[in-house]
């Protein structure tokens, strides 16, 4: 079966539009900069995968990190494993983190998406896994009480049973208020979480905590810087709302870093900065070892395989950051998310529109 080799790597940088910004407590995020890769091999299957990049000044420097991997990789066998201690011996001395993380996962998520294809599976059953539809909660951002009961009340209506907000208003009354706008709008029975984007200081963060306690928030969402594992421990140890992070572990290693520092109650790594489906999978064994529930972090398509074999599957966030590029394969229903009949991930260009959007 080695005998399917990689033959290219083709990559092309997009900045789509989103539904509305990711206006969180440190900063927004406008359009959504994709970087998208095509992974060629001489067994007629295309590997596809894409890379968000926060913002546009990373956009072209991430594409290039991927180009240059590109080198690296072509002649090989596709084979996941094999590529993935390929990458990370070259890059010992460089490491995991920043932009040679990213592009090593974009590489590592299209390879896997390669693999399934080319034996003429969908991702989660080339991963052992069958495919079940997974809870989603609806992730929005920092809206403000209108707009913010507003979309609560849709996403409810569309048979969400959770949804997030992000908050860290100037005052602590701000976030009071959007929390207990969203809970009239939705009930009881709908779990409200929050997501403060390491926006707060840790003794601002206890006490804003104390005060969510009496609001039934599902979990409390990066509250302080995102390196502080200390800070989050001591938070955690402090208020009573499980605390939840991982968006922002480069790699497994600092995932264990965090549990060891007992940083959260939760985990949700980000597929990127994790290390693609390679580093997704260790990450979940050690969410398993840990008795972590484990979330997605956006990249909602590989996500959705990704849960169905992570042992502690928790929540897949909904957030859709390159849904005008893509044909719909995983569409949500009664606040689950299901992909039907696809190969790989069900990573599926709209060409057309990705020619709109080319940077
Ligand atoms: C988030 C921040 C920035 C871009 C996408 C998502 C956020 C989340 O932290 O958890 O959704
Ligand atoms: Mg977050």
């Amino acid at each position: 079966m080695n005998d399917v080799l990689i033959t290219g790597l083709r990559t092309r940088a997009v900045n789509v539009p989103l539904e509305y910004p990711v206006k969180t407590a440190v900063g927004t995020v406008a359009t959504s900069p994709l970087v998208l890769l095509d992974l060629q091999t001489n067994a007629g299957v295309v590997g596809h995968s894409y890379l968000f990049t926060y913002t546009t000044l990373a956009l072209k420097p991430v594409q290039r990190m991927v180009e240059e991997l590109s080198v690296v990789i072509a002649g090989e066998p596709l084979a996941p494993f094999h590529i993935d201690q390929l990458l990370q011996s070259r890059f010992r001395l460089l490491g995991k983190a920043g932009l040679f993380g990213m592009a090593t996962a974009g590489v590592d998520m299209a390879v896997w998406d390669a693999k399934a294809k080319a034996v003429g599976l969908p991702l989660v059953e080339l991963l052992g896994g069958v495919a079940r539809p997974i809870r989603a909660y609806d992730s929005h951002s920092m809206d403000g009480v209108a707009l913010a009961t507003e979309r609560a009340r849709s996403s409810a209506e569309q048979g969400f049973t959770a949804i997030k907000t992000k908050i860290g208003y100037p005052t602590l009354k701000g976030d009071l208020d959007v929390v207990r706008s969203i809970r009239k709008a939705v009930g009881e029975d709908v779990h409200i979480l929050v997501d403060y984007n390491q926006g707060l200081t840790v003794p601002e963060a206890i006490r804003r905590g104390h005060a969510l306690e009496q609001e039934g928030v599902s979990w409390i969402e990066e509250p302080t810087l995102q390196q502080d594992y200390q800070g989050h421990a001591k938070i955690r140890e402090a208020v009573n709302v499980p605390v939840q992070m991982g968006e922002n572990w480069f790699s497994p290693d600092e995932m264990a870093l965090a549990i060891a520092a007992g940083a959260s109650d939760l985990c949700m790594p980000d597929l990127m900065k994790i290390g693609g489906v390679s580093g997704w999978i260790r990450a979940s064994a050690l969410a398993e070892q840990n008795h972590l529930p484990i979330s997605s972090h956006i990249f909602q398509e590989f996500s959705a395989h990704l849960l169905s074999v992570s042992p502690t599957c928790h929540w897949l966030e909904r957030m859709d950051l390159a849904g005008p590029i893509l044909e719909p394969t995983l569409k949500f229903k009664d606040g689950q998310a299901h992909f039907g009949e696809v190969s790989g991930a069900g990573i599926v260009w709209k060409e057309q529109e990705i020619e709109r959007y080319i940077v």
